[in-house]
């Protein structure tokens, strides 16, 4: 049913775009302008969602994603009249202030902000996974007569989000899906920061998303036809099998002295414009922060009741459904306190030295296929590299429309394509949902740089996401420098929060597995072999999920190499070798660095004591081992196209060549006192 708009309305629209702009003057910092032009569309938005701003977290509300989140006052002040509790009055004064509620852009903590968005581009692609978990949430578990989830996910994107290639990405993968649960709404005010968009920006955006196969549909008026807004909502909620694009043609800055112009985008308007805009809108020019009590009592009457009523219906319904329904709604009860089925673990092969070598992507699809039936909440992926990154458990289905034949929407595998970027955004999506949802996606270790953007907001809001990241090194040989990774680890080790695993055998991926699966704030890389490894002496699951370990001790070492993945069984040899030549030594395997980094100081020392120099061994860059090692041996060059092995041998990473690495540290530190490199003030 149509809505109605009347006077209210109006005054709550202007109640919102002054909050905005009295926000960025007060921290004289911010984005006035799309506030301003985009307050109509949020209030229709706002006025059609079903959301409980008493309960923020109800699965089955409508979420809202601000995609050009340079525009958060918009959303700060839109939570403050709905009446999130999150957003207090006093929060909107201190927006952008030191250890404020309202920081620079949105970030994913605070209740209301459905994902952190900034970097333009991958809040419409989180949207895109906010929509397909809500669609495998509803297919695995709707029942006739109990749609337990149901419905929209919201959009706002700009120009800026339309340029970036991932939204791209993301945009053409949710075409495809024919994600109807998806509404994203297209600031089109063209306006960018350099200027009008005529000088990048000449592209007929609603030809391309036609193409991509979305509904387009063009708003002329979005600074005030509100009925035109909330029409092409109604249509967009109608469109069942297509996602839609409502192009929303806005004045940025709308009503200051300088709107239609890119001096509105970023800079607080003067103390005059100001007055002015106050005046322009009925509102007194003496007054900051002003939300007159018919604004707060028409949100309560129209929003806020409403929410909390849909909210109490759907806790009956869901009440019902438990006891109609008793297996589902345990395990939806379950998913929804966050919990993986008691026991699961228990579920992840183990290995003994007496198992046959196997490469470690092979290890990771051995461990996802031993417990993905039992984990509703695993969904998975691959950036089309299914067969050789091993993604694809056995007994897994497409996540596709059913109209294609090819899977429903009851699969948890998806065909990403070759879209990385848009895979790491949509992941994060995915797990913004809620309902325990735990993805991860597939590519090769090179390629996850090319989802960097996406990677650093994981580890940024804290989402676990999972990397399965194959082909690790210069071990995956023909194709050569172009495909072998060499900063990559260095780079991911770089960002805090974030497990980046390198396993050496069988033990140490379950350890992987296990640690990423029970990370309820941070995401992970595994980054796996293509070429087989021993199953190691030594190694154990509980070891491993320190993050490192001894693998062989020895107390008369004369030196410790530290190493991981695919080194560590040659570094065992280079040991041997080093034994027979009156050298003895330890080994260490250290899978991840976040992990044992986050063990006690006692238990890092015991690994890595005072008295022999640690050398580390790893066929990639050397940047960042200085933390544990005294010596490193890696690769700071681009690799080499050649058959694996041979590679391995060119670059020296040999039992003997790693033998020949250690005795020349061996001597240089012979008769020097050694601390350890973790032996220090801070
Ligand atoms: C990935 C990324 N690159 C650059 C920026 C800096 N930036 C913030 S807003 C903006 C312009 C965005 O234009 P548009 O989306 O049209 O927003 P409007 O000016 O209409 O508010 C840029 C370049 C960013 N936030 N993220
Ligand atoms: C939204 O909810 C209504 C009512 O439950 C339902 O009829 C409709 O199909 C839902 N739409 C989507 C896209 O889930
Ligand atoms: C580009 O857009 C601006 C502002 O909308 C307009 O004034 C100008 O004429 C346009 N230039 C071209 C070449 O289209
Ligand atoms: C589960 C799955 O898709 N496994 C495939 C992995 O790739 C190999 C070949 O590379 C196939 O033989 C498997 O069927
Ligand atoms: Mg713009």
């Amino acid at each position: 049913m149509p809505l109605t708009f009347s006077d209210i309305d109006n005054k709550a629209i202007n109640t919102i775009r002054l909050l905005a702009v009295d926000a960025v003057a007060a921290a004289n910092s911010g984005h006035p302008g799309a506030p301003l032009g985009l307050a109509p569309a949020a209030h229709v938005i706002f006025k059609n969602m079903k959301f409980n701003p008493k309960n923020p977290d109800w699965i089955n509300r409508d979420r809202f994603v601000l995609s050009n989140g340079h525009a958060c006052a918009l959303l700060y002040s839109v939570l403050h009249v709905m009446g999130y509790e999150s957003v207090g009055i006093e929060d909107l004064k201190q927006f952008r202030q030191l250890n404020s509620k309202t920081p620079g852009h949105p970030e994913f903590e605070l209740p209301g902000v459905e994902v952190t968005t900034g970097p333009l581009g991958q809040g419409v692609c989180n949207a895109v996974g906010l929509a397909i978990a809500q669609a495998n949430f509803a297919a695995t578990y709707n029942k006739p007569g109990f749609e337990i989830s149901d419905n929209y996910t919201y959009a706002m994107l700009g120009d800026g989000c339309l340029q970036e290639g991932v939204s791209s990405e993301a945009s053409s993968l949710a075409g495809h899906l024919q994600l109807g649960n998806l509404i994203a709404i297209y600031d089109d005010n063209k306006i960018t920061i350099d200027g009008a968009t005529n000088v990048s920006f000449t592209e007929d955006v609603a030809k391309r998303y036609e193409a991509y196969g979305w509904e387009v549909i063009v708003v002329k008026n979005g600074d005030s036809d509100l009925a035109a807004i909330d029409a092409a909502i109604e249509q967009a909620k109608k469109t069942t099998n297509k996602p839609t694009l409502i192009q929303l043609e806005t004045t940025i800055g709308y009503g200051s002295l300088n709107q239609g112009t890119s001096g509105v985008h970023g800079s607080p308007l003067k103390a005059d414009d100001i007055a002015q805009i106050k005046e322009k809108f009925g509102f007194n020019p003496k007054e900051n922060f002003a939300v007159p009590q018919e604004v707060y009592d028409f949100y309560n009457k129209e929003v806020i009741v409403p929410g909390a009523k849909a909210n109490s219906e759907w806790d009956a319904l869901f009440s019902k459904y438990q006891s109609e329904f008793s297996t589902e709604g345990a395990e939806v009860a379950r998913r929804l306190t966050g919990e993986l089925p008691a026991g699961w673990e228990k579920l992840l092969p183990t290995y003994t030295p007496a198992d046959s070598a196997v490469a470690s992507r092979k290890l990771s699809e051995i461990a996802l296929d031993s417990i993905f039936d039992k984990i509703p909440e695993l969904i998975g992926g691959s950036a089309d590299l299914t067969p050789s990154n091993l993604t694809k458990s056995k007994g897994s289905t497409d996540f596709q429309p059913e109209a294609t034949g090819l899977g429903d929407y009851k699969g948890r595998y998806i065909r990403y394509g070759v879209r990385e970027h848009g895979m790491g955004a949509i992941m994060n999506g995915i797990a913004a949902f809620g309902a325990n949802f735990k993805p991860y996606g597939g590519t090769f270790l090179n390629f996850v740089s090319y989802a960097a953007g996406a990677v650093r907001l994981s580890a940024l809001s804290g989402h676990p996401v999972i990397w399965v990241a194959t082909h690790d090194s210069i071990g995956l040989g023909e194709d050569g420098p172009t495909h072998q990774p060499i900063e990559t680890l260095a780079h991911f080790r770089a960002l805090p929060n974030i497990n980046v695993w390198r396993p050496a055998d069988g033990n140490e991926v379950a350890a992987a597995y296990k640690i990423a699966l029970e990370s309820k704030h941070t995401p992970s890389i595994i980054a796996l072999s293509r070429q087989n490894l021993p199953q190691l002496e030594g190694s154990t699951v509980e070891k491993a999920a320190k993050g490192g370990y001894v693998l062989s001790e020895n107390k008369d070492a004369k030196i410790t190499i530290v190493s991981t993945g695919s080194e560590v069984g040659i570094v065992v040899d280079a040991v041997k070798n080093l034994a027979s030549a009156g050298i003895p030594a330890r080994v260490v395997s250290l899978p991840d660095f976040n992990t044992f980094d986050k063990q006690s100081k006692e238990y890092k020392l015991e690994v890595f004591p005072d008295g022999a120099p640690v050398l580390s061994v790893e066929v990639l860059s050397t940047f960042g081992w200085n933390k544990y090692a005294h010596e490193s041996f890696g690769i700071n060059r681009f690799g080499a196209s050649g058959k694996g092995p041979e590679v391995y041998k060119y670059f020296g990473f040999t039992p003997e060549g790693i033998a020949q690495k250690a005795k020349t540290v061996v001597d240089f530190y012979e008769g020097r006192e050694v601390k350890s490199m973790l032996n220090k003030a801070l």
